[in-house]
């Protein structure tokens, strides 16, 4: 797969800027938070501030990681915010309000790093390679063009990332490519063991609880080729769980066999849900996505939609059914 070079304009902008403000998308996921902590540390290794900056709090599973405990949380600017910054690198957000910060950050050169298909390159400077396995791969390449000292910690952070967004090297982005930056991070001393730990064995009971909540709502559709499962407010309210204790759950109802698309649906407030979709192979739920107003990735792709939950799950098992019939190798 074609990987595209790191564009010299950012590597310039990186070079001469001091003090970075680095964000990514609200619920952050495994490259969101590995990739920002990372990259905020490699910055910090070559002499410049960087402050991590996120919408939403970094989830309870990733709380322990090194640098969770310093990320500024919430819609009210950091101090010193926007003069006592140079730039803002934006992190695995297609659109610029998937940082859920868009307003504050308008007010600073973006710098916009991402893998996602259809981002809508609203930076100063733009870096899309939608055939990166991670934005924390990516941030490795920048890390060695910019000849950033990698610690344990941060080859920790990027090898995080790279795990988590490949499912642990089984999704179908689990290119060479990934497997070499997944080497070279070992190398670097990143520990495949502690990060494992991290992302699979640092589950707060909630989390646990609530997959209890969840595995009675699953239901299988179109032949067991789609499996969709729901989240209440009230199942979170009896598991004790935070909004970012459902991080991984899409994963169980897709190692059913013979389901090739997944969909998990979480109330909103208002009476809206928010749909995450999972697929195998060619079936491609971004092209589902995209008509409910979302996007993604081929095989990992979210929206928002109207409830009440049975017509909801009715509207996106039809478009999973229908993207399974036009997908090429799953009749
Ligand atoms: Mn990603």
């Amino acid at each position: 797969m074609p990987t595209t070079k790191t564009p010299e304009a950012l590597l310039q902008r990186l070079r001469r800027g001091r003090r970075f403000v680095i964000t990514s998308h609200t619920s952050p996921d495994g490259d969101a938070v590995g990739a920002s902590l990372g990259l905020a540390r490699l910055l910090r290794g070559l002499g410049k501030a960087a402050w991590v900056w996120f919408h939403d709090p970094v989830p309870p599973l990733f709380a322990g990681l090194p640098g969770a405990d310093r990320v500024h949380v919430g819609a009210e600017v950091p101090s010193g915010f926007p003069g006592d910054f140079d730039a803002a690198i934006v992190l695995e957000c297609p659109t610029l309000d998937r940082t859920g910060l868009e307003a504050p950050l308008g007010e600073l050169p973006l710098l916009n790093i991402d893998h996602h298909l259809g981002n809508r390159l609203y930076g100063e400077v733009n870096w899309v390679d939608s055939a990166a396995p991670a934005v924390g791969e990516m941030v490795h390449r920048l890390a060695h063009e910019l000849h950033a000292p990698f610690d344990r910690d941060s080859a920790d952070l990027l090898y995080l990332a790279l795990a988590s967004d490949t499912g642990g090297f089984r999704f179908s982005n689990t290119t060479i490519s990934a497997f070499e930056a997944a080497a070279a991070l070992v190398r670097a001393g990143a520990s495949p063991e502690r990060v494992t730990t991290w992302l699979y064995e640092s589950q707060p009971v909630a989390a646990l609880r609530l997959l209890g909540e969840m595995l009675p709502s699953l239901e299988l559709h179109d032949d067991g080729g789609v499996a969709t499962v729901a989240l209440t407010r009230e199942m979170f309210a009896r598991a004790g769980a935070e909004p970012g204790d459902s991080e991984g759950l899409i994963d169980h109802p897709r190692s059913i066999a013979g389901v090739v698309a997944t969909a998990l649906f979480k109330e909103l407030p208002e009476g809206r849900w928010k749909v995450s979709m999972r697929s195998r192979g060619a079936v491609d739920v971004e092209q589902v996505a995209q008509e409910f107003g979302g996007g993604g990735h081929r095989n990992a792709a979210g929206c928002a939609l109207d409830g009440p939950l049975p017509e909801a799950r009715e509207r996106i098992v039809s478009a999973l059914a229908a993207a399974r019939r036009t997908a090429p190798s799953h009749g």
